[in-house]
């Protein structure tokens, strides 16, 4: 309720901002993310190891745009959660992402994102990592 206060004030709100801002009660419960890594919900995959998952976004903002997660969350609802339990697997996901964006052909370069908590966006509150490419990124982001 503060969160969605806070952005009252603002005249337009992006769909993206709502999400986030309904999902500003970050705790453990499963996500959207379990029942896509279950199968309950179908996904594109783009890679998977015996640790991680890739999936392309439902909701493209470049022409590729893949969402990597840890198969197991084990409490890591956000960047800001990490643990020196996680050090590895923060490794294995984002190597991954250079694994992928090669996979991908984004020879030219790309761009890798962590949203985290209700100010980062952040709308699902299991770790994943954006890599958005395919188009020129622009520079500050929103
Ligand atoms: O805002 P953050 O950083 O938490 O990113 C969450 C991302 O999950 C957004 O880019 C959404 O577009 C994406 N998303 C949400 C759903 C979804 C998805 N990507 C693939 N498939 C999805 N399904 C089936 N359902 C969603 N609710």
């Amino acid at each position: 309720i503060r969160v969605l206060g806070s952005h009252l004030g603002a005249i337009s709100m992006a769909s993206s901002e709502i999400e986030a801002a309904l999902a500003a009660t970050p705790d453990d419960a499963p996500t959207i993310f379990d029942k896509i890594l279950k199968k309950e919900i179908p996904s594109t995959a783009v890679y998977e190891d015996d640790k991680v998952y890739a999936f392309r976004d439902v909701s493209p903002q470049a022409p590729t745009h893949i969402l990597i997660i840890p198969k197991v969350k084990d409490g890591l609802l956000g960047l800001s959660k990490a643990e020196v339990r996680h050090i590895e697997i923060l490794g294995h996901l984002l190597y991954t992402a250079k694994v992928i964006a090669k996979q991908e052909g984004l020879d030219d370069g790309f761009r890798i994102v962590i949203n985290d908590g209700p100010a980062g966006c952040q709308s699902v509150y299991h770790l994943h990592i954006h890599l958005l490419g395919g188009r020129q990124m622009n520079w500050p982001p929103g």
